[in-house]
């Protein structure tokens, strides 16, 4: 990718050449190749992470210990992260065949495979290692689903996603 932007970056060079004078032309190509080498530097980040997901363990397995689908809970409930197969550690913690937990909360679809998980009310990050949580959800129904995530919290490869489950918070419980 590196040479292609070089050749890139050359070829443009000679097109400058023609038709500014000498000034211009040296100013126009430290700017060109300054923008070409930020793009250069962002792609290639772009596409480090694209690329560098960490393999999970064959046959391991993530899911919710409780509640379970059906479930009808109250207005603060826990959630226990069960895994089978890998290990929980830190989020930037670097020890192959672990991962942290994430909750999807009424997700509308999953987050992107191969890219660090986004953080939000629906995308919950334990990346301390928690193996459960306490959550505060609006009476109704929820949908809940575990994905781990690796050092960088981007899923692992294949991705390691939990059943999901559709609980009743009610007032009370
Ligand atoms: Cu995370």
């Amino acid at each position: 990718m590196y040479s292609c932007f070089l050749r890139a970056i050359e070829s443009c060079d000679h097109l400058f050449d023609i038709p500014f004078g000498s000034g211009k032309a040296v100013r126009m190509k430290y700017i060109f190749n300054a923008v070409a080498f930020f793009l250069m530097f962002f792609c290639a980040t772009v596409s480090l992470q694209a690329l560098e997901r960490t393999p999970s363990v064959p046959g391991a397995e993530v899911y919710i210990i409780s509640p379970v689908d059906g479930d009808i809970v109250g207005t603060t409930f826990t959630v226990r992260f069960g895994l089978k197969g890998m290990g929980v550690a830190p989020a930037g913690v670097d020890i192959p065949g672990t991962g942290h937990h994430h909750i999807l909360i009424n997700a509308d679809e999953l987050p992107a495979m191969d890219l660090p998980m986004p953080m939000s009310d629906k995308l919950i990050h334990f990346g301390k290692g928690q193996t459960e949580a306490e959550l505060t959800l609006p009476e109704g129904e929820h949908r809940l689903q575990l994905i781990l995530g690796d050092k960088l919290h981007i899923p692992h490869d294949p991705a390691l996603i939990s059943e999901e489950i559709t609980i009743t918070v009610r007032v009370g419980e």
